[in-house]
């Protein structure tokens, strides 16, 4: 038998353990081994029944990725998959008891749903995550799920891929009993008690699957809120259709169904895409010169300098994870509007279940409101978030340096100033960082944690491990204008801007993105974000540009007509009370205008060009930041954009829709943009040579590891 998987004895208990850490993935080797152990305990007459069971931290955590990617590059053949083996251990005349602690995910719940019994430690989770890596359950989860848990649960499980503590999976029946304590001897003992009675088959359990009149209503309800919801994903309706098909077709035909969409969903870009998202999220934790066993920070107690939006957000941050927190502002105004904004999100949070009001309460009594730095010499670590303006951000520092203890972490919230020169007015430019968070902070999961040249690499892991504490997602990025995402960010709205004053109208931009997928379009992003907060910035660095290269000036115009955007009530859009945005024909005639008076020619500009101007803007950029070395890979760059603006998860990130279309197609297309509109696309040169040598931006980042650290 393999060594992944032992068999042992308890008296007439066999026991299968599998050892395949860290999360017993059913890499190849683990199924054969489970396989090889049920067929040794049917010809053991001294065994009744069985446990199985995982080693380690937890159950079994799904099929191997890593597999799927072999598999669809063909480096691996397609095998029969797992069916076999689940039918040969529903089959077995000695009930098998299925013992859970950790999760059991994926093809780990297929397994265990295929057990006759199952019992779980009272933390352990169970789920059919799929959904997320883009592929549906393939080992018959939506054919017995619904058989356990009724059709309803099944499409909410399979659909949401969300996982379901162990005491809620009693209630539904998928667990059949908790364990207290030792979660061996208690399946031991179950497994006694059931060792002399006939064992169930899930898949003849049809009590669950309910009528055509029950499911009809809940197939349309779950397919509505798939398309509003998981708009663009094509996995949530491969899974409601697989569950669909389990109410109307035998267990074996329906497990057809299941494989046929299986397959189509794993050979899928998007699958890929959401793939590399799930190994991309891992990965940008990885820094190379910076060693896991690099000593952390401890920080019990932050401080946050500023009680605007941001500050009140990224203190409910803290709060949130269990870390008390100061709230400064200089003025009682300013702090009771933010103490009133943190109420108000929270009371919202509860409002809509996200938090208990007891929870609420608790992060309530964490945030503590003052008017001086005096509480700060004892914060762990500290957050400006001040307003955006280097003399302000210095004049703190200078004062944070007087006050804080030797050691604390000061970060500032940044989004576009130079981190070192605000390190620089510190005597410690070794604790100064960036963290920038993304509005609303208390929601949004991306934090870029910038590099400065000075920053110590304790400080740094200390942020990126914080980070996860914290609920977020930390990448890396280093000390550039706008960091990797603004920074990408600038042309991609540059081009939006273009397009409208070239004749495609607010709305035409909006949509085309909106259909590729992005959470938003750009203007309305815009206003949203406020469009005076760019405004001010291009006025700050106008010196910087080079003369005589176009740049959009509607959006200027706007604001200073004080159409600042959703905050104003107008800005590309204009807005009702309820910030429901419409079409403004004012914005209209006014670009018209201008556009005639700068002898700006109009025309048709059709949705593919529109999406290629924006999203080629963001890979050009997204390039000239590889190659500079201010992002660590391809994938970090991805995942700043997957969480912090809205692009979909289902093309994996800028980076890898571009490798995906092709690089040598981007280049080709950057250039004809170039032709027709000069300077502005000059492709990168890392684009141009990886096109030239057939290769991807994900090669360069292997090949390179360059670390974000450059000044
Ligand atoms: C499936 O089952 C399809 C079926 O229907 C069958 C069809 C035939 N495979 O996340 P962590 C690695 S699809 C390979 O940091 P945590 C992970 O990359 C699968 N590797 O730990 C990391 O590696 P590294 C359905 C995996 O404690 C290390 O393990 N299942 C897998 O924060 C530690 O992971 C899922 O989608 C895997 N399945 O979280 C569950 N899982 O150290 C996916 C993890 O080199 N997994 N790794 O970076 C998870 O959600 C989390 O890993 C889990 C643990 C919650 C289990």
């Amino acid at each position: 038998m393999s060594d992944l998987v032992q068999l042992t004895k308890n008296g007439d208990i066999a026991v299968i353990t599998i050892n395949n850490p860290p999360v017993n993935a059913l890499s190849p080797g683990v199924p054969e081994g489970i396989g090889e152990a049920i067929e040794q305990i049917s010809k053991d007459p001294g065994v009744r029944a069985a446990v199985l069971i995982g080693g380690g931290r937890t159950f079994i955590a799904g099929a191997d990725i890593k597999e799927f990617e072999k598999m669809t590059s063909g480096k691996t053949e397609r095998g029969a998959g797992l069916l076999p083996l689940l039918l040969k251990i529903e089959n077995s005349t000695k009930p098998v008891v299925v013992a859970i602690h950790g999760n059991a995910f994926g093809g780990g719940l297929e397994i265990a749903m295929s057990g006759h019994y199952r019992v779980a430690s009272p933390d352990a989770q169970v789920g059919q995550p799929e959904v997320k890596l883009g592929i549906i359950p393939g080992a018959a989860g939506t054919q017995r799920l619904p058989r356990l848990a009724g059709v309803e649960k099944a499409v909410e499980m399979c659909v949401e891929g969300k996982p379901v503590k162990a005491p809620d999976a009693v209630k539904y029946g998928i667990v059949d009993r908790l364990i207290e304590g030792d979660l061996l001897a208690g399946a031991i003992a179950f497994a006694r008690e059931v060792a002399a009675k006939p064992a169930p088959k899930t898949r003849e359990r049809n009590g669950k699957l309910g009528t055509a009149e029950q499911n009809t209503p809940i197939f349309a309800a779950a397919r509505e809120t798939t398309r509003t919801k998981q708009r663009g994903f094509m996995a949530p309706l491969a899974a409601i259709e697989a569950i669909e098909a389990a109410t109307k077709l035998p267990f074996e035909q329906g497990c057809e169904k299941e494989k046929e969409l299986f397959v189509k969903c794993l050979f899928s870009d998007q699958s890929k895409a959401l793939i590399h998202v799930f190994f991309g999220e891992r990965e940008v934790a990885k820094i190379p010169d910076i060693p896991k066993e690099t000593p952390l920070i401890p920080v019990n107690k932050a401080a946050v300098a500023g009680a605007g939006t941001m500050g009140g957000g990224i203190a409910m941050v803290f709060a949130n994870a269990g870390i008390p927190v100061l709230l400064k502002d200089a003025d009682q105004a300013a702090l009771d509007r933010g103490l009133a904004n943190i109420q108000k999100n929270y009371a919202s949070s509860v409002k809509r279940g996200r938090f208990t009001q007891q929870f609420v309460d608790e992060c309530l009594k964490r945030i503590q409101p003052t008017l001086s730095f005096d509480g700060f010499s004892d914060a762990d670590m500290v957050i400006e978030a001040v307003f955006e303006g280097m003399a302000l951000k210095k004049e703190v520092f200078t004062e944070l340096d007087r006050v804080c203890k030797s050691g604390a972490i000061l970060a500032s919230n940044t989004s576009t100033l130079n981190i070192d020169e605000i390190a620089s007015a510190t005597s410690r430019p070794e604790s100064v960082i960036g963290t920038h968070f993304f509005s609303p902070a208390n929601v949004m999961r991306l934090l870029e944690i910038v590099r400065g040249r000075a920053t110590s690499k304790e400080v740094i892991a200390t942020c990126m491990q914080l980070s996860k504490k914290l609920g977020k997602i930390g990448v890396l990025v280093g000390n550039c204008r706008g960091f990797v995402g603004n920074r990408m960010f600038g042309p991609y709205r540059r081009e939006a801007q273009f397009l409208v004053e070239e004749g495609a109208s607010v709305e035409a931009v909006d949509k085309a993105l909106v259909d590729y997928g992005m959470a938003m379009g750009p203007l309305a992003t815009g206003d949203l974000a406020g469009l005076d907060v760019g405004w001010r910035i291009r006025k700050e660095y106008r010196h910087l540009e080079k003369p005589g290269i176009r740049q959009p000036f509607a959006e200027d115009r706007l604001c200073e007509m004080g159409r600042y955007g959703q905050k104003t009530g107008a800005g590309w859009y204009k807005y009702d009370e309820n910030r429901k945005p419409s079409g403004d024909p004012e914005v209209a005639e006014l670009v018209r205008k201008w556009t005639t008076e700068a002898k700006i020619s109009q025309r048709q500009i059709p949705a593919e060009e529109i999406v290629d101007r924006c999203i080629y803007a963001l890979v050009n950029e997204g390039a000239r930041i590889l190659e500079e070395g201010y992002a660590l890979r391809a994938v970090d760059i991805d995942i700043i954009y997957l969480n912090g603006y809205g692009f979909p998860a289902y093309r994996g990130g800028p980076m890898w829709y571009a490798d995906t279309v092709g690089l040598k197609n981007v280049y080709d297309r950057v250039l004809e943009f170039q032709k027709q509109h000069g300077e502005i696309w000059e492709p990168a040169p890392l684009l141009k040579q990886l096109a030239e040598q057939g290769k991807k931006f994900a090669d360069f980042a292997k090949e390179q590891g360059v670390a974000a650290s450059k000044p």
